[in-house]
């Protein structure tokens, strides 16, 4: 396939002023490199006020033919996936193109033989294996809808997810390995399936060899399998026609399945991936994300395969069997680009460097992060230990919605600046408003927002297209709003501040949590801090500030010395009622702060909690709940 990437500053340029002066002529340009059954007669139709997008309009293809049919004229024994097991003394796999493809197909026959048709929803729950890549791809040959729903999700969540999308198969498997734990997804997924009337089949994969029980609907893959063969034309698919649901979490309990479809994720996720980290031709690359998030879709399933390139699935996490084992990976499969999250950094960073330099680095070219803004602490030990000064580092910022990166730099074309994620992608419209709406120019800080659609954008929310209005088109008119604040330097890069979409009416004023947050963070003990609303009795709102300090300090003092550092940077009615120190926050397992739950410690309603399952560390709560 063409290389798709700019490879020069000069070409980065001329991509900026082609995009610009023509977007429509710019994405038919790439999207021309893609194979296509037939080709589209319209590049794009849109209006962000109803809203709607279509991208490549009567365009029919198929993503799968794109990621594997494809590369088997030109490169059939290329690996495709490195697979590297959660345990560093099993083998890992290489699987080639040509053996990708066989075993696609062949599970897609497997799910065709159960009763599975264009449009169907198919749910999976299942391990980091090799086999979790093929479904997804499985489903996609087919034309059937994947609902990935995350491995660590509790029967709660995942019943929610399967009966919001109506799935009529779950596929998943007896156990999932994770470190030093066993997760026995067969047996949440039978406490799930009590309550979901539309799952007619459950496919089983043999990952960990426990013991599950058995019902009437459940089967085993290795069975099915068996009973099919591996020749399945792929499903003509219009471009517009949903490749897949994934659920992200909303300000209210209920989670939004973002809808993404064919013919534009494709385009993009190619797109970016070439681009953002400059995957040349025998380069392994490595995104350590789980493939129940959005990152592992679109740049280690999707970007990757369809550019022809290799890449590896991890099983484990980075501390087990040390906090060695992601500088292990790196060695061993000689990874050239490798792309995590700040929270896994500062996760590592807590480590004695000696397991970061014990392991041979020296095939690193390029360093990613993506999941939260990163600090510039995080970013230097990155920069410093893993890239030894010699790895640019791309900080992505984008979104489960945007189905792709926005706003990057380009690995060693664009210049980086250490916390900016920098510039928007060639084709992508970033700017910034403020509260009325308005566009503001230059060296500022404001409302990020997107005023052109891209190929990858979410058409709609999974049923409620409604909700998919409100959220991201109404409260800025003729853009797509993401929720984040951000500053811009004179150079015009962006920095990304915070959500803002948390908001808090104290006495009558707006104010908002993120900059809140900031003035804390700036103090010297203070490692992190999260601010959230509760109800009072004379002001309406009042604030509650959790906060993370470094280092044995007085809570007392430290208190007093945050209200007055935020009483001087935004002002006395910003200082919150309530500082309370803690060790943790409640975090999503990429990462992110999640406020919902905090609301709810703050006002004292334990027993709304919700599904608290999704969580990376839930002890959390009690501690947080003693000492308030
Ligand atoms: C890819 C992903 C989206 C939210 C987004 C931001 C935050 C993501 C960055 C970032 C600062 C970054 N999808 N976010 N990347 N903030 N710098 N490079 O994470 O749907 O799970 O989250 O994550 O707030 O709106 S997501």
């Amino acid at each position: 396939m063409k290389d798709l990437a700019y490879r020069t500053a000069s070409s980065y340029q001329q991509a900026k002023q082609h995009a610009n002066d023509n977007p429509e002529a710019f994405w038919a340009d790439i999207a021309k490199n893609f194979e296509w059954h037939t080709p589209w007669n319209k590049v794009l139709e849109y209006d962000f006020h109803t809203p709607e997008v279509n991208w490549f309009l009567g365009g029919k293809l198929n993503i799968t033919e794109n990621c594997l049919d494809r590369h088997l004229k030109t490169q059939p024994d290329k690996t495709a996936i490195i697979f590297e097991p959660n345990d560093p003394n099993d083998a890992a796999q290489h699987i080639s193109y040509s053996e990708l493809h066989s075993r696609v197909c062949r599970a897609a026959n497997m799910l065709k033989a159960n009763g599975a048709k264009k449009g169907d929803r198919i749910c999976i729950y299942m391990p980091m294996t090799p086999e979790l890549a093929i479904a997804v791809l499985a489903c996609a040959r087919i034309g059937a809808i994947h609902s990935v729903v995350f491995a660590g999700f509790s029967a709660t969540a995942l019943a929610a997810r399967i009966n919001d999308a109506e799935c009529s198969i779950l596929l998943t498997a007896d156990g999932g390995f994770r470190g030093a734990k066993v997760t026995p997804l067969k047996d949440i997924a039978d406490e799930a399936l009590t309550s979901c009337p539309s799952i007619k089949n459950c496919i089983v994969l043999k990952r960990t060899g426990q013991y599950v029980s058995w019902n009437n609907m459940d089967l085993w893959w290795h069975e099915e399998l068996e009973k099919v063969n591996d020749n399945c034309p792929a499903e003509v698919m219009d471009s517009e026609d949903p490749l897949f649901i994934l659920y992200t979490s909303g300000s209210t309990g209920k989670p939004k399945g973002m809808v993404h479809s064919c013919g534009g994720y494709m385009v993009y996720t190619a797109y970016s991936f070439q681009n953002v980290f400059q995957y040349q031709k025998g380069d392994v690359y490595w995104c350590t994300a789980d493939i129940g998030w959005i990152t592992g879709h679109s740049y280690i399933v999707y970007g990757p395969l369809a550019v022809g390139a290799t890449t590896v699935m991890f099983e484990g996490v980075p501390s087990y069997p040390d906090y060695g084992r992601f500088w292990e990976v790196c060695a061993k499969h000689k990874v050239n680009q490798f792309y995590t999250a700040p929270t896994a950094i500062r996760a590592l960073q807590k480590h004695p460097v000696e397991l970061v330099n014990k392991h041979d680095l020296s095939s690193l070219k390029v360093l990613g992060s993506v999941g939260e803004p990163i600090n510039a602490e995080a970013w230097h030990w990155y920069d410093k230990h893993v890239g030894k000064h010699n790895c640019p580092i791309v900080d992505t910022w984008w979104q489960t919605e945007t189905g792709g990166i926005l706003i990057t730099s380009l690995a060693g074309v664009t210049p980086q600046k250490p916390t900016f994620a920098t510039l928007p992608m060639p084709g992508v419209q970033a700017v910034l408003l403020d509260n009325e709406g308005n566009e503001i120019e230059g060296e500022t800080e404001g409302i990020l927002a997107i005023k052109h659609p891209w190929p990858s954008i979410a058409r709609t929310i999974w049923g409620d297209h409604e909700r998919y209005k409100n959220v991201y088109f109404s409260a800025y008119p003729g853009y797509y709003f993401p929720g984040d604040g951000a500053l811009r330097d004179a150079e015009g890069n962006f920095r990304i501040t915070g959500r803002v979409d948390d908001v808090v009416i104290v006495s009558g004023h707006n104010l908002g949590t993120a900059p809140i947050e900031n003035a804390l963070n700036a103090h010297k003990a203070v490692v992190e801090s999260a601010v959230v609303g509760f109800p009072h009795d004379v002001k309406g709102n009042a604030l509650h500030a959790f906060v993370i300090p470094n280092s044995e300090v007085d809570p007392n003092e430290l208190t007093d010395e945050l209200r007055v550092l935020v009483a001087k940077t935004i002002g006395p009615i910003a200082k919150p009622d309530r500082i309370q120190v803690v060790s943790g926050l409640p975090k999503t397992r990429s990462g992110k702060i999640m406020r919902r739950i905090l609301r709810k410690l703050a006002a004292g309603e334990y027993d709304q909690l919700g599904d608290v399952s999704t969580l990376l560390n839930p002890e959390i709560i009690q501690e947080i709940k003693q000492n308030s």
